[in-house]
């Protein structure tokens, strides 16, 4: 199939004005009546409706049925011919049927453990009915639903319901992507939110029976989300009721229908037993993030799927707000950067780098990616670091007044800011069209109290794009004196040459800079100093990014030089001695700081210093590290294991589960010394999964983890979100050498439910997820892993497609590895009837 291009955009030429969508359930046979009231723009256009895998019963305009001539139809729509077209409004009655249980692909109308469900985004709709399914079609709906379930849900709000029965109307126009049903046997846990202008909202997480007393910390997780985002962006939600469902089959995190978001349970259901402080973060952000589309995505949704980073990027910018706000705004921080590099810049790395807004694609299934959604956000942040929180606020303010119920584009976007500021952001929108990490080098000069800066950008070509203008940057700097006070505040600089100085005056002495605060900008920042600079900014820096950013930058030098088999500056294991004692550091700080970079952040790494990576040599490096920094600190550590125990029942607050997070750091640097003495005991004394889970890991490292991996799974055998986690901990954290035959093996397990997403993701995430075993020089794990996403390709495309960003980096290990690696790409590539999905990944892999 050819590629979609965004030059290609034409409006549709009708109006869709309302939707009715009539559905008779049934797990082989489920009917789907719609009528669509349409109005021809321009006359004498054929109509085209997208619709694929559906049976075509009946077809009819203004109550007349169609003859055979009037329509053509094809494998992925229905064309009504021009002459058939009244040249007035006209409805169009359809009548197809479906069959959602043999839906394994989850997209369109599906099943999951006997309930129905749906996902629309971003082409299913028209898996359901031949409908314009593109978002600029916004249209109102009115659902019926008939069938044997007793909860029967859609969007908007409920106005009948009787046994069998139930219908939706939602006032709201909105694109066929946001629509929703979902029928089943189910329990909600309820509760309200009255909004800032005083409207009573229901809420109600619907989940399957036995799983309702593990949805409170949702529930209030959602009640926060809702008053933060009146506090903040002055929003309030806009029908009576929001329903959130939980599904154990879903392709994705979970999805922004409106007023009826599905979640993949993984992402709703928490208790202490089953859930880690990481999950609970997690929960709270995701809740967040789909609450905050049904401003940013749904009220102002996008223009074409080229625009996706104009609602996944501002929504993630927003969740993320929220959590800072609600949580360590630093930690948040630094865990989102950390997050950043691991999948975004190694995306903008490799051969799948791309712009946040692309100019074309094969799958747009393929385009839901780290560059659309966390670059967005970085984006959104710059603009942001641009404006500051006035000017912010006020274009936001101007977003949703002068676009609410549009569907948009980032020129719009744009415009909005330019608008509300006075300046011109034409330089900045390279950021939104163009792909690839810029490099920002820095040099210093310190001459008569006048102190330089001299930037220098350069962003290498990516695929497409050869040539790379220079970008408007946003560079937060401040200025240090040698007790570590603050010499100069933060100040942003723009930068928008390829070159360009930035001085100082009036400083006594020279000053140590810190650069790029808080991140301001995703560039990869080289600047030439010293391990004592880096320690004394570690110790001193006022910036809390750029303290912890010393000591990463210190680890990486260290880990760099071990995996090149040179010594390692002792700096950095110093530095962390005095950071551990820091009782006025915050623990969650502590524990990141602790954190040694994955491994293959230290490849990425060694790839931008031109050294080929070799995953053995990186992963002896990283224990070698460790254990030395154990050893030199075990005093200190042991004290530390020891203090930060929280005694108590459990919550999942910031508090305690910072605390935690720095007893794990600390546990899992003396694992390397007791031989996991204390990850035992840990393990069978844990009353909560956090401490549980890191205790396997913690002895899944050390390779005794026998006895421990059979309780946990004896204990929660029944429990398929926690036994996720146990197929994940024991290939990511075991040995390298054991993980692909390990893999193997438990591709066997009769727990391994392969079509089941979760299930599937937990194992090969857990092993790609093991730099040095999937890795290993003799090709299994490549050999396994295709293997695998080829098993998945014809039952679910999605998640195979997804799953094959595992093979991004190829190009940067030895040719060996890369000509195995390439090997099983074109193998993939070669595969008859693959489909469009992950034959374009293969394709735009291979480059
Ligand atoms: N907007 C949603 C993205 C999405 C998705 C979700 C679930 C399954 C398939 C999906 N395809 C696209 C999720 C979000 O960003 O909020
Ligand atoms: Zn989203």
């Amino acid at each position: 199939t050819a590629s979609k291009r965004l030059s290609d955009y034409q409006p549709y030429p009708f109006a869709l004005e309302t939707v009715r969508l009539d559905f008779r359930l049934d797990p082989q046979e489920t009917e789907v009546r719609a009528r669509l009231a349409l109005s021809p723009r321009r006359a004498a256009s054929a109509l085209r409706l997208d619709g694929e895998e559906l049976e075509l019963l009946s077809l009819a305009i203004d109550g007349r049925s169609l003859t055979r001539d009037e329509y053509t139809v094809d494998k992925t729509g229905l064309t009504v011919h021009a002459a058939a077209l009244p040249a007035q409004p006209f409805t169009l009655d359809t009548r197809v049927k479906i069959a959602p249980e043999a839906n394994t692909a989850l997209e369109g109308l599906y099943m999951s453990n006997g309930m129905y469900c749906t996902q629309c985004e971003a082409e299913g709709f028209r898996k359901i009915t031949y409908f314009p399914d593109r978002p600029d079609v916004m249209a109102k709906f009115h659902v019926t639903i008939r069938g044997e379930a007793p909860v029967l849900l859609s969007n908007g709000d409920l106005v009948a319901q009787e046994d069998g029965f139930a219908e939706w109307v939602d006032p709201w126009p909105k694109p066929a992507y946001l629509f929703a049903l979902v029928a089943g046997d189910l329990v909600a846990h309820s509760g309200s939110f009255t909004t800032k202008s005083g409207r009573e909202v229901a809420l109600n997480i619907w989940v399957r029976k036995g799983d309702e007393d593990r949805c409170a910390f949702a529930l209030e997780a959602l009640k926060r989300s809702m008053k933060w985002d009146e506090d903040v962006y002055g929003r309030e939600y806009d029908l009576d009721i929001f329903n959130i469902v939980a599904v154990d089959d879903f392709n994705m995190g979970a999805m922004e229908n409106k007023g009826l978001n599905i979640f993949n349970s993984k992402w709703v259901l928490a208790s202490p037993e089953t859930a880690t402080d990481a999950d609970y973060e997690r929960i709270e952000g995701i809740i967040a993030h789909e609450y905050f589309h049904n401003w940013t995505g749904n009220r102002i949704t996008c223009r074409d799927w080229f625009q996706l980073c104009l609602k996944e990027g501002l929504t993630v910018y927003r969740d993320r707000s929220f959590t800072a706000d609600l949580r360590l705004g630093p930690v948040k921080r630094i865990e989102d950067v950390i997050a950043l590099r691991a999948r975004q810049f190694r995306e903008d790395q490799g051969p799948l780098a791309h712009p946040p807004r692309p100019d074309h694609y094969r799958e747009i299934n393929n385009f839901y990616t780290a560059t659309v959604y966390e670059k967005g956000a970085e984006l959104v942040g710059m603009l942001h670091t641009l404006l500051g929180d006035a000017g912010y606020r006020a274009a936001l303010d101007l977003y949703f007044d002068r676009h609410d119920g549009q569907a948009c584009t980032i020129e719009d976007w744009l415009t909005v800011f330019e608008d509300a500021s006075g300046r011109d952001l034409s330089q900045f929108k390279r950021w939104y069209t163009d792909a690839g990490t810029p490099v920002l080098r820095v040099r210093e000069q310190f001459e008569d109290g006048t102190y330089r800066l001299d930037f220098e950008q350069d962003t290498k070509p990516t695929p497409g794009q050869p040539g790379k203008p220079p970008r408007h940057i946003p560079i937060t700097v401040g200025l240090l004196g040698p007790n570590g006070q603050e010499l100069v505040p933060s100040t942003v600089l723009e930068m928008t040459e390829a070159r360009q100085s930035f001085t100082f005056e009036g400083l006594g002495a020279r000053p140590v800079p810190s650069i790029l605060r808080g991140f301001s900008a995703p560039v990869r920042l080289e600047r030439d100093v010293s391990a004592r600079e880096l320690a004394f900014l570690l110790a001193h820096d006022t910036d809390p990014f750029n303290r912890w950013e010393a000591g990463r930058q210190l680890a990486q030098d260290a880990l760099v030089a071990l995996a090149q088999g040179e010594d390692a500056d002792p700096a950095y294991i110093d530095a962390l001695g005095a950071l551990i004692a820091d009782e006025s550091a915050d623990p969650a700080f502590r524990a990141l700081c602790l954190r040694l970079p994955a491994e293959d952040e230290i490849a990425q790494s060694l790839h931008d210093r031109g050294v080929t990576p070799d995953p053995e040599a990186i992963h002896a490096a990283r224990e070698a590290l460790a254990r030395d920094l154990a050893h030199t600190h075990e005093d200190a550590l042991t004290a530390l294991y020891e203090a930060m125990a929280v005694p108590g029942p459990y919550t999942p607050d910031p508090g305690p589960a910072g605390k935690r997070a720095l007893r794990l750091a600390a546990l899992g640097l003396l694992n390397r010394l007791d031989g996991g003495a204390r990850a035992t005991a840990l393990f069978e004394n844990a009353t909560n999964m956090t401490e549980s889970l890191a205790a396997l890991g913690f002895l899944v490292q050390t390779g005794a983890d026998e006895k421990a991996l059979a309780s946990f799974r004896s204990r929660w055998e029944g429990d398929r979100l926690v036994m996720d986690k146990w197929f994940i901990v024991q290939l990511a954290a075991c040995p390298p050498e054991r993980a692909a035959a390990r893999a193997a093996a438990l591709t066997e397990d009769p727990l391994f439910t392969w079509k089941t997403p979760n299930r599937f993701r937990a194992l090969m995430a857990g092993l790609a997820g093991n730099h040095a075993g999937f890795h290993a020089k003799d090709g299994a794990a490549y050999r396994f892993y295709a293997d695998w996403l080829l098993r998945l390709d014809p039952v679910n495309p999605q998640v195979a497609a997804r799953m094959s960003t595992a093979f991004e980096t190829w190009t940067r290990y030895d040719a060996d590895r890369r000509a195995q690696m390439q090997a099983e790409l074109e193998r993939i590539a070669r595969t008859e009837g693959l489909s469009r999905d992950l034959s374009e990944m293969a394709t735009r892999l291979l480059g």
